[in-house]
């Protein structure tokens, strides 16, 4: 994969399915659907991962997004959600009890829903996009910018490039990840996931998508880490329950937090269900995702050559898919 720094570039938050959305989004940005491929005069896209999942049209998300990255007009790094799609369908190791690296639970089904309903008559499309999801890098560093899913951890990313230097991984990593707490476990879920920390007290909350957790989202870009409080570092679109933010945060909690700091290269992340209009979190750090699938905004940050982001080359559309 080459990532030419002198190029414009639109880099474009989660989709999970939306993609009507997605087309009129492509078309606010300029590009020209030809010959079934969407595509700009002088811009690449780049996506954020989580295509999948959730939405109305899924199996139309990958066509749109899969026939961009082929014919050279976008690049995709891997979400969470491909992730699992993954996982889902990787053998687990003969050590394992598991049938298949992500256990075929009620609750990865329920995740999973939607795609699997919309591929139900489409096996082989499902098996080729597969296939496709296992060439996804999980970060993508052009030098001036760079791009994960969820989280920048140079510790992780640095060992990473030492096995896969473009970011790409293999069948035989996936099927690691199995194993809880190996290398392949923590990349995935830190780069993919982010910093979730658990709730004290054996507390767990309901989010609006109607999963209960135990854990919570965190920021993974703290300046400042002395006496942080839960509410410090809370990323999500749901409160915390009861006064939990203003407890201060268990100092073994802060050996987690990976840092990126205003030094570092531009950084653009998915993820996390914002709300509200698209702003910046930082001069170097911008996230994508408003929750189009959620009836909030499908967000494309259009990149030049500027040193510092800029909240006005944020450019979107509200997300008004029907099934
Ligand atoms: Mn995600």
């Amino acid at each position: 994969m080459w990532i030419d720094p002198a190029r414009s570039y639109d880099l474009i938050g989660d989709i999970h399915g939306c993609a009507q959305t997605l087309e009129r989004l492509l078309e606010t940005l300029g590009y020209k659907k030809r010959s079934g491929v969407w595509q700009h005069a002088y811009s690449q896209a780049l996506f954020l991962g989580d295509l999948i999942d959730r939405g109305p049209q899924i199996r139309e998300t990958l066509h749109i997004v899969h026939a961009m990255v082929d014919a050279g007009h976008a690049y995709c790094i891997m979400g969470n959600h491909e992730y699992y799609a993954l996982a889902w369908n990787t053998p687990a190791s003969e050590q394992s009890t598991d049938e298949y690296v992500r256990a075929h639970s009620k609750h990865h089904m329920r995740l999973h829903r939607e795609t699997l309903e919309q591929f139900e008559e489409h096996p082989y499309d499902w098996e080729d996009f597969n296939k496709w999801f296992l060439t996804l890098p999980l970060f993508i560093d052009a030098q001036r910018f760079r791009a994960v899913h969820a989280c920048w951890d140079d510790r992780l990313i640095n060992m990473l490039r030492t096995r896969f230097a473009d970011g790409r991984v293999n069948q035989a990593f996936v099927q690691q990840s199995a194993i809880k707490g190996s290398f392949a476990d923590q990349a995935f879920n830190r780069l993919l996931r982010g910093v979730n920390l658990p709730l004290p007290h054996g507390m767990s909350q309901t989010s609006y998508d109607g999963f209960t957790r135990s854990s919570f989202r965190t920021k993974f870009w703290h300046d400042d880490e002395s006496a942080l409080t839960y509410g410090d570092v809370v990323f999500q679109p749901d409160a915390l329950p009861g006064d939990l933010a203003q407890e201060p945060l268990p100092t073994e909690y802060l050996q987690h937090v990976t840092g990126y700091d205003a030094q570092q290269p531009l950084l653009f992340v998915g993820h996390y269900w914002r709300q509200g209009q698209p702003s910046l979190i930082r001069p170097n750090l911008a996230c994508l995702d408003y929750s189009a699938v959620n009836g909030g905004k499908l967000v494309a940050y259009r990149l030049d050559q500027e040193q510092h982001l800029l909240p006005e080359s944020f450019v979107w559309v509200d997300a008004q898919d029907k099934g």
